[in-house]
């Protein structure tokens, strides 16, 4: 461990223990002005007046065709280019968006056929695109020095760059292939900027979208569908005064990574969008619904809940995570959804009065953070023959019993930057090095709020703050946990199938853009 006077042992212990790393930062006083009202972040205020919530459309992202298929594999092409959208009405925005839009399209792949998209940069600077829940090669996975050249062709900003290691080490192709063999079950996967140093601005500006990926066993549970199925993107943004997105980057033409000092704990903007839009309103029929929540934000994290609640309550019916369905369905109140993580819930609106309205509300925010999305309930007869199985899947539990290492990684500020184990990320410096096909546990330890994420593999969540059981929405197989202040969590993960680098990471985009980073090899 770096010399903060911790032992690995004192690390390895109870919650108590765990607490002490709280300390360490500087004491409970420091640590309460760290996390302002549960958020790891600022907030950065729109220099615009917001519009008033309610007043858009739900827009749903365009499914992306593929340009060909063959016997194995479709093919899919994305340019990353400047777009313009409407998001703050008479304000237009440009944004960074694959095929120019913001979320960008959909993409729909088949569990076991390979799907392989080429990704072109028509943008000024440098992108590298990571599949996040994606079961990926490390030469697919978008390291974040392995970029696609922007237009202009330049090639040089990264070299030398001040405050960031082995940027020199950077590989510039024209375009990318990025082949995914898809050799994992249904999930909501989605890709978005991984470009070293720059993640958070580059996604801030709109470099996401989703990847479904779809298999027999999914068809075959009845959950909602078609028009029924509706992917969330919920993000946080602030805007300029002339409707362009605020951002408080140390250099906004990228020739220095990070941001201001205010903002080191992450950006919260004052805007939620869904799909892009703000605060909108989805038209719904009194039945059975799919969403699949995923936090796009930058730092922000949710407390979704339904407003009112159905009677009875349970309203949110969860029955997948990152890494697809459930075993059995949870029915939660609310749910607690920090940066990148996915929950896939159903929703009966039939639970509801027809022609009433019920709002999607975040009970971490306060005032137009407070609200997300609404839906307006028709008043038609409809048909409903979706269903909620009671049993969705089977899940192989990972036996910890059988685990070969256990590794504990500490996420912590640094003076100026954030680190795991003390260290700032360096390209090619790898923390560990497990072996394909081992059992393994692996110790996430916080200073404060820091949703982790792994590449590669998914993992089960087994124990919290020194207790061996999972928290409430730690179901299923997880590749981002919400890891609260000081605490511990322990993951049981077994990586497979692919050698070579790979990443850990806070998903908090300002903390990994400054350093929250390592990358770990596997054998
Ligand atoms: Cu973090």
């Amino acid at each position: 461990m770096s010399g903060r006077g911790l032992t690995r042992r004192q690390l390895l212990g109870s919650g108590a223990a765990v607490l002490g790393v709280g300390l360490a930062v500087g004491g409970p006083p420091l640590l309460a002005k760290l996390i302002p009202g549960g958020q790891p972040g600022l907030l950065l205020s729109s220099k615009l007046p917001l519009p008033a919530p309610y007043r858009t459309e739900l827009p749903v992202p365009p499914v992306l065709q593929p340009v060909r298929t063959d016997a194995t594999t479709d093919y899919y092409e994305v340019t990353a280019s400047v777009g313009t959208a409407q998001i703050i009405p008479g304000h237009p925005t440009q944004v960074w968006g694959y095929q120019g839009i913001f979320p960008g399209p959909t993409i729909e792949s088949r569990s076991g056929r390979r799907t392989v998209v080429t990704h072109r940069n028509e943008l000024a600077h440098p992108t590298s695109v990571h599949l996040h829940g994606g079961h990926t090669p490390h030469d697919s996975d978008g390291y974040p020095l392995d970029l696609i050249t922007p237009k202009n062709g330049a090639t040089g900003g990264m070299a030398g760059m001040s405050g960031m290691s082995g940027m020199s080490g950077a590989d510039y192709q024209p375009q990318r292939d990025y082949t995914y063999p898809m050799n994992q079950r249904a999930a909501t996967l989605w890709y978005h900027d991984h470009t070293m140093g720059f993640t958070g601005p580059q996604v801030y500006r709109g470099l996401a979208g989703f990847h479904l990926v779809r298999d027999d066993e999914e068809a075959a549970a009845g959950l909602p569908a078609g028009p029924r199925e509706l992917p969330l993107m919920i993000a946080d943004r602030a805007f300029e005064a002339d409707g362009s997105f605020a951002y408080p980057a140390l250099d906004p033409d990228e020739g220095k990574v990070g941001v201001t000092a205010d903002y080191m704990n992450g950006v919260l903007g004052d805007v939620i969008l869904v799909n892009g839009a703000p605060w909108p309103v989805a038209r719904v029929d009194r039945a059975r619904y799919r969403l699949r929540l995923l936090n796009a934000s930058n730092a922000r994290r949710y407390r979704l809940a339904l407003d009112p609640q159905p009677p009875g309550g349970g309203g949110l019916l969860q029955v997948g995570s990152d890494g697809g369905l459930l075993e059995s369905p949870v029915a939660h109140d609310s749910i607690d959804l920090a940066s990148a993580e996915r929950f896939d819930v159903v929703v009966d609106f039939s639970r509801y009065p027809a022609g009433s309205s019920v709002r999607l509300v975040n009970q971490l925010g306060s005032g137009s953070t407070a609200e997300v999305l609404r839906f307006d309930i028709g008043t038609a007869a409809v048909t409903d023959d979706s269903r909620v199985p009671a049993k969705l899947s089977t899940i192989e539990k990972l036996d910890p019993a059988k685990a070969v290492h256990t590794r504990t990684f500490t996420f912590q500020k640094s003076q100026t930057n954030w680190t795991i184990n003390g260290e700032e990320y360096r390209p090619g410096h790898s923390l560990a090095s497990p072996e394909l096909g081992q059992v393994e546990i692996w110790r996430f330890v916080t200073d404060v709020h820091h949703p982790v994420h792994l590449h590669l593999d998914p993992f089960q969540v087994i124990g919290r703050d020194g207790k061996t059981k999972p928290g409430p929405f730690d179901a299923g197989w997880k590749d981002t946990v919400d890891v609260l202040p000081a605490e511990g969590v322990e993951v049981a993960v077994r990586f497979t199938d692919y050698a070579g680098r790979f990443l850990l990471h806070c998903h908090n985009l300002e903390h990994e853009d400054m350093a929250m980073m390592a990358e770990f090899t596997t054998k």
